[in-house]
């Protein structure tokens, strides 16, 4: 046979099953991706002790407790006698999370810990056999899921399992590392709970592995072909190793400040600990949340945020409380989140966030900062048809004025507004388009007069591969190198002097920022040369845990409208700490 005609049967015989693969993966993440919203439950024997360990507090999570206060086997698992949540009523969770807007539930079934929050028929270490409580908590839930409409999901810690010799992660009570048989634990435990997980709980709207670890290829992959085969529609998170997920999960608490184009979840926590702790008082505010919900669909990804149940069976009263607050913005603006895709812009907004409706067009503006009067965005291309408050249920139309400037080549857009704000966190201002939405994607100098260059739509130079990177954050690490250096370029309409100033971000719980790095700035033919130094902090409620450092550079003028070039260029880094510079952004802040 002719080798071409030979390679192209082999190229479409191998292309199919990845076409069908892909196809069905179309299929079952439809669900995910319209829900956007849904509520974590960290939930096991950890409640009891509540990070508390013989009257010791114990630092940390509160469902790793076992394994930071060392806790033998032996003893942990007297917790399952005491285990006993008689307040527990399943149509009451799903209710809170139906109220808060939230689309589906994931719950532990088995966390690190080993312990099952289902009768399995695989280990009596679960619910139903090892405790006086003997009801099947997941059984229940899913009964209350189908009655409310909501998916019901597992969390499902395939490694770690610290409560079985051969499963990953107890050092205490297993030191002896080379009588480990992974494999064998796999096998007996993982695999068969996971098919009862599948079997007799109805429909499952994913199963979310977590902390891969040292699982091969082989393991991961089935799996997800044992997840995909029981329940074809069932998603698998990205976190099940080697990228085999149907989507991408973020670190905890880790919101990305650009756009992400893979689909992706964040998971949140409502204080600092997913398992409840007692005294872990550090709750965010209504106003936090909320913003982490916009933000994270401006950015197509999905907001999974966290209650952890008490021992007694119920949802902490100040998470009750703020899901609550989540709720009442959501049934006046859930329009603005449900089955949104991101914004249309590459870069961030300095008023709140954008999130984007298909069919039929729609663009939803998330102001958090209302300016009052009027709202003006630059970059819009599509002929804005309709302008209304999304609280607003008579959708009284707001004046729109629309304008292309042949000088500057801006496109502007002015919304009149009413002074005071519909929505003290969120005001959410619906434009509707003729025909899909169009925006002009450069990056541009906004009304407000400041140019904000993220390092994550830089140009990157460098002789050879680059060694800097981004987190899964979009902020520039590992940047060690003097001779990498970044480069952006922008139209700025409003001309005159600017501060400029670079933004970093420290590591997480911000002790981790390294300073003393010294860098030139150039743009508009001037150099200006500064410090990475601690000039004050930057509110950052998408990542509360990231600290972000302002440093002032120097001034720069800008004569006239235009396009212009900034690069940003090392003369030396301080890397004592190995983090060096860790850039999230440039920015030209109107000098007054
Ligand atoms: C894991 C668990 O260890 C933890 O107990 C909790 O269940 C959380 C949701 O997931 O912790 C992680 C896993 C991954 C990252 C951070 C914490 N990460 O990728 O940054």
């Amino acid at each position: 046979m002719n080798t071409k005609i030979l390679a192209s049967i082999l190229t479409v015989a191998i292309a199919l099953p990845v076409f069908a693969q892909s196809d069905q993966r179309e299929k079952r993440i439809a669900w995910w991706r319209e829900a956007r919203f849904g509520m974590f439950i960290h939930w096991g024997l950890y409640a009891v002790p509540a990070g508390e360990w013989k009257g010791q507090p114990i630092p940390g999570l509160g469902e790793w407790i076992m394994n930071r206060a060392k806790i033998p086997v032996a003893e942990y698992e007297q917790l399952a006698k005491q285990f006993n949540p008689v307040k527990f009523n399943a149509d009451e969770f799903v209710a809170i999370a139906k109220n808060a807007g939230m689309k589906y539930i994931t719950i532990t079934s088995k966390h690190h810990d080993g312990f099952a929050m289902f009768g399995s028929k695989v280990s009596p270490y679960n619910v139903v056999d090892a405790t006086p409580f003997h009801r099947d908590i997941l059984k229940e839930l899913s009964v209350a899921c189908q009655k409310a409409g909501l998916r019901l999901c597992f969390y499902y810690s395939q490694t770690q399992d610290w409560h079985e010799p051969d499963g990953v992660g107890n050092t205490w009570d297993f030191p002896d590392a080379s009588k480990q048989n992974f494999q064998k634990y796999y096998d007996e435990k993982v695999l068969p709970q996971v098919r009862e997980l599948l079997t007799n709980y109805g429909p499952i709207g994913l199963i979310w592995f977590d902390t891969p670890r040292n699982i091969t290829l082989q393991q991961s992959q089935q799996l997800a072909d044992l997840v995909h085969r029981l329940q074809p529609n069932c998603l698998v998170s990205g976190r099940v190793g080697h990228g085999l997920g149907d989507y991408d999960s973020a670190g905890d608490n880790q919101i990305s400040v650009g756009k992400v184009k893979r689909d992706w979840e964040t998971p949140v926590t409502l204080n600092d600990t997913w398992g409840f702790k007692k005294d872990d008082n550090n709750w965010k505010t209504p106003a936090v949340l909320i913003h982490q919900l916009a933000q994270v669909a401006s950015r197509g990804g999905n907001y999974l945020l966290n209650v952890g149940p008490t021992a007694e069976g119920v949802i902490p009263q100040p998470s009750v409380d703020r899901l609550a607050e989540v709720g009442r913005w959501m049934k006046v603006n859930g329009d603005s989140i449900y089955g949104t895709t991101g914004s249309p812009f590459p870069y961030e907004l300095p008023w709140g966030v954008i999130t984007t409706r298909a069919q039929p067009a729609r663009l939803y503006l998330h102001v958090f900062e209302w300016p009052g009067k009027e709202f003006v965005l630059y970059g819009m291309e599509s002929k804005v048809r309709q302008a209304y408050l999304l609280a607003d249920a008579s959708r009284k139309p707001l004046a729109v004025k629309q304008q292309h400037h042949a000088d500057t080549g801006l496109d502007e857009l002015r919304i009149a507004i009413p002074a005071a704000a519909p929505d003290a966190i969120d005001s959410v201002i619906v434009l509707e388009t003729d025909g899909a939405v169009k925006v002009i994607t450069t990056l541009m100098q906004q009304p407000d007069r400041r140019v904000t260059l993220p390092a994550y739509l830089s140009d990157i130079h460098a002789a050879a591969k680059p060694k800097l990177r981004f987190d899964s954050r979009g902020v520039v690490e590992q940047w060690l190198d003097k001779s990498e250096w970044l480069s952006w370029d922008f139209q700025v309409s409003s001309p005159g002097e600017f501060e400029v100033v670079a933004i970093t971000s420290g590591q997480k719980y911000g002790s981790n920022w390294e300073g003393g790095h010294r860098v030139t700035a150039s743009v508009a033919g001037k150099d200006v040369q500064g410090v990475i130094a601690d000039d004050g902090k930057v509110e950052n409620p998408s990542n509360p845990y990231w600290a972000y450092v302002m440093s002032k550079l120097g001034r720069v003028a800008v004569p006239k409208a235009g396009k212009y070039t900034l690069s940003l260029k090392p003369q030396e880094i301080v890397a004592d700490k190995k983090f060096g510079l860790t850039l999230v952004s440039v920015q030209l802040a109107p000098a007054h």
